[in-house]
């Protein structure tokens, strides 16, 4: 059995982590090592539970808080076929969250409490939907760039141990796969058009890449907290580094063959074939992931509003006995 007293303590947690039944941890160790699927009714550390939980929930918030930046903008894309791709994109991400909120629930913690957990400022979402959506060369970026980050992230983890993330992650990557498809092109539409979109495009990604693209995949390998955890239970299948360096080795030569550049004077690829940047800004990371970011008020408050304004759809939906409803009486 699990419950919301898994996840409601987080010292319980730890401690009980402390306490596993050892035979019962080296048979659930040898079953990842076989590369077998943790299912939520397996037995399973506290520990595990807790992380895979995190993870996934900051994901969930990630897709729904990551539809805001993007959503401002469907009024305002310039053709209509722009504006209908944009439109399908972000109902996806919107579709993501809720196909990860509920491989969430398999853990044991319920939908609403990972949104009060979210509203309240408690849980984290990726850092990079801190940061504004200044003009329409930002949704180029974003829907080229980000999407790409989260690709390398989700193929990756798509291999990894707790089935319903796995599964959820194998779908939700198909249609990353479509997004980053719009996203280079209205990317390169722009990176090919006038001097003045040109111009545009260039100043997005200068604005994106250092810093919020080079945080997204998180801190150094040596200050990351649950990496090395996560990576032996085959959570995370590449390291924060790894992920870094996969991104930079696709996607450089890309930006860089139309004649842009990156905002970063040390960035080349060194003999050895990994890439060498300049470190950005750790403590700008942690403020921004923990509240202190430019749009962190702005989402959230977004987020708040559309809880209380939807409140009187889903307490219809959840009562079929109401006949009647007058939302604003
Ligand atoms: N943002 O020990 P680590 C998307 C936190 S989806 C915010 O290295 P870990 C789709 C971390 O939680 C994007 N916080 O952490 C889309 C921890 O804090 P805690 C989201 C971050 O977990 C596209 C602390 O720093 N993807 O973009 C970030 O081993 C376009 C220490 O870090 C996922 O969530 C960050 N970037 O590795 C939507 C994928 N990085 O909890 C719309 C699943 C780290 O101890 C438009 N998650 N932190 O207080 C993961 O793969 C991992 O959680 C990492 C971080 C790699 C993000």
């Amino acid at each position: 059995m699990y419950g919301n007293a898994y996840i409601e303590n987080d010292t319980k947690l730890v401690q009980s982590a402390q306490v596993e039944d050892p035979e019962k941890l080296a048979e659930f160790e040898a079953r990842i090592a076989r590369g077998e699927k943790i299912e939520p009714d397996d037995w399973m550390p506290a520990e595990y539970r807790r992380q895979v939980l995190r993870m996934i929930e900051q994901h969930a918030h990630s897709e729904i808080i990551g539809a805001l930046p993007e959503g401002t903008w469907i009024t305002r894309a310039p053709t209509l076929k722009r504006k209908l791709a944009l439109i399908a994109k972000v109902q996806d991400e919107v579709g993501h969250g809720h196909l990860l909120y509920a491989a969430a629930e398999t853990l044991g913690k319920s939908r609403e409490a990972m949104i009060n957990d979210l509203l309240s400022g408690k849980s984290k979402y990726s850092n990079v939907f801190n940061y504004p959506a200044k003009t329409w060369a930002d949704i180029a970026v974003i829907g080229f760039l980000v999407d790409a980050g989260a690709i390398v992230n989700q193929l990756a983890n798509a291999k990894g141990s707790y089935g319903p993330y796995c599964r959820a992650l194998e779908r939700i990557c198909y249609e990353e796969s479509f997004h980053l498809k719009q996203g280079y092109d209205a990317f390169v539409a722009l990176a090919t058009g006038t001097p003045m979109q040109r111009e545009m495009v260039q100043d997005a990604l200068n604005r994106w890449w250092f810093p919020p693209l080079m945080h997204f995949f998180g801190p150094p390998d040596t200050i990351s907290v649950h990496t090395e955890k996560l990576m032996r239970w085959k959570v995370k299948m590449m390291s924060n580094e790894e992920m870094r360096q996969d991104f930079m080795e696709q996607y450089v030569p890309k930006i860089w063959e139309l004649g842009l550049t990156l905002p970063d004077p040390k960035l080349k690829k060194k003999e050895d074939g990994s890439w060498e940047y300049t470190q950005p800004d750790w403590d700008e990371f942690f403020r921004v992931i923990n509240g202190d970011g430019p749009c962190n008020k702005e989402r959230l408050a977004v987020r708040r509003y559309a809880e209380e304004n939807g409140r009187w759809v889903r307490e219809a939906l959840m009562n079929p006995t109401i006949k009647h409803i007058v939302p604003y009486a």
